[in-house]
């Protein structure tokens, strides 16, 4: 048996021990433990038609991003939280009780990162003998991020810019008020361009975050280990301090903490997760409702095909995918607007959010499912009417929907 088939197995095994310990202790079983999500549910898997070397660097990657950090591993000095899964977990969107917080201030036209001040990021927690940051007086874009799903990332890195560029109209030429926008951001010094990549002015498209802050998955990675767990790598090697605090001693484990190949590893891991798996896509409702989505806009921002270019896996070669996102950046409105930004986004600019997953969102979320980029919406109605901006159009196309129309568009969004 190969050690992925293993993992599930355990898990499997796992769920018949505690069903049965939850037979002998309690009565009411079946309120206890969730009803076990059949393989065509569970998210967390490879993508087909990997190596077996790929598989054994995709189980590597995978220990990684489970790892739990200790402040004898360099955990901090200050931190979000002690391991990837933490946040992301089950690979699934997160939690209300594990959104980032990031801040900066508006001066002028131009966006402060409030760096001299701790910023853009809060660290909320930190090892014992060293205090976390706080918000600093001044910050006036404040946003709290949910943490979004990390399957089917590898395809959506694999995406030339060029494609981005066809879906892109910063002008509105089509006049359907939608325009969207890549973008563009200064990479890190480690960056490696790869030919799909198109600079404008030494700025990259990002496509990673809610506001596509990180060009790949490298430097999101990087990026996360540093910020969200103080954790340096060959990437980053600067530990974390609390400038807020003047404190510039910090957790006392030698730099890097990880090295390039633990990073790599995770990168690998985050490129080789299946997409989400579709269900009950050929249920009527589902099918009429996946004609409302396109019928009345949504589909002008979340792009339902998307084929990949070249890519070294070949199983993310050239391949067609249905991630219902265009990547690029959309002015939202006023109610999303959360003063707050990355790269050359506007505050009220998000990167459209890929819907596929949504239906399995809620599992993910211990039961619950919370939408949009701060979780402030708890059902797909309210996430819909809160679209404003270059969706208003679509937004009040939907509310013109008769109650059973909103009903088939929700029964696809599910199906997702
Ligand atoms: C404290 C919680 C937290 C931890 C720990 C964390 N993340 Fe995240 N992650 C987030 C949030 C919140 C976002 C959205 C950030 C943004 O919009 O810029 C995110 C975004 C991402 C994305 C981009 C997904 C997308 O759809 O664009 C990837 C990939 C990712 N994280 C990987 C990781 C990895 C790998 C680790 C560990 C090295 C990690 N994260 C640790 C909260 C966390
Ligand atoms: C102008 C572009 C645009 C249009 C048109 C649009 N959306 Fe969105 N959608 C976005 C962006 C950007 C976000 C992320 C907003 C945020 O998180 O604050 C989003 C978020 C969502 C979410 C939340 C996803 C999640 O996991 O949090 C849902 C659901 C959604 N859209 C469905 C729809 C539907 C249905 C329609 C058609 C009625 C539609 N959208 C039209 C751009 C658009
Ligand atoms: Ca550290
Ligand atoms: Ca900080
Ligand atoms: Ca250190």
């Amino acid at each position: 048996m190969d050690r992925l088939k293993m993992k599930t197995t355990f898990r499997n095994n796992w769920k018949i021990v505690l069903g049965s310990i939850c037979l002998v202790v309690f009565t009411a079983c079946d309120v206890l433990l969730p009803p076990s999500p059949s393989a065509a549910e569970t998210l967390g898997e490879p993508i087909e038609g990997l190596t077996p070397a790929q598989q054994s660097n995709h189980i590597q990657g995978d220990g990684e991003f489970a790892r739990s950090f200790g402040a004898a591993d360099g955990l901090g000095p200050m931190f979000n939280a002690v391991s990837c899964e933490g946040c992301h977990i089950g690979d699934g969107k997160g939690h209300a009780l594990t959104t980032l917080t990031r801040f900066g201030q508006m001066n002028g036209t131009a966006f402060d990162p409030m760096v001299a001040h701790g910023g853009p990021q809060l660290q909320n927690r930190s090892i014992a003998g060293y205090l976390p940051e706080t918000l600093p007086a001044g910050a006036t874009g404040v946003t709290r991020l949910l943490p979004p799903a990390v399957t089917g990332l590898g395809y959506l890195a694999a995406v030339d810019d060029e494609t981005l560029f066809a879906l892109a109209d910063p002008d509105d030429h089509n006049g359907d008020g939608i325009s969207g926008v890549p973008n563009y951001n200064e990479p890190p010094e480690f960056f490696q361009p790869l030919t799909m990549h198109k600079p404008l002015n030494g700025r990259y498209i990002g496509r990673f975050g809610r506001k596509a802050g990180a060009i790949d998955l490298l430097q999101q990675t990087a990026a996360a280990y540093r910020n969200d767990m103080g954790i340096t790598s060959d990437f980053i090697m600067q530990d974390l301090y609390n400038v807020q605090t003047g404190s510039f001693t910090g957790d006392n484990v030698p730099d890097p903490e990880v090295s390039a190949s633990v990073v790599r590893n995770v990168v690998f891991y985050l490129r080789t997760l299946k997409a989400p798996p579709r269900r009950n896509a050929d249920a009527p409702d589902v099918q009429a409702g996946e004609q409302i989505f396109t019928r009345i806009g949504c589909a002008g921002c979340h792009t339902p095909t998307l084929t990949t270019g070249k890519s070294d896996i070949a199983a993310l070669h050239q391949k067609q995918f249905h991630p219902y996102t265009d990547l690029l950046l959309h002015d939202m409105g006023a109610e999303l607007d959360d003063k707050y930004t990355e790269g050359t986004a506007k505050t009220a600019e998000w990167r459209t959010t890929p819907l596929w997953g949504l239906g399995l969102s809620a599992q993910a979320q211990g039961g619950k499912a919370t939408y949009l980029h701060d979780g402030r919406a708890s059902t797909l109605p309210s996430a819909i009417n809160a679209h404003g901006g270059e969706a208003n159009l679509s937004r009040t196309r939907f509310q013109a929907l008769s109650e059973s129309e909103k009903q088939q568009l929700i029964s696809f969004l599910q199906s997702l």
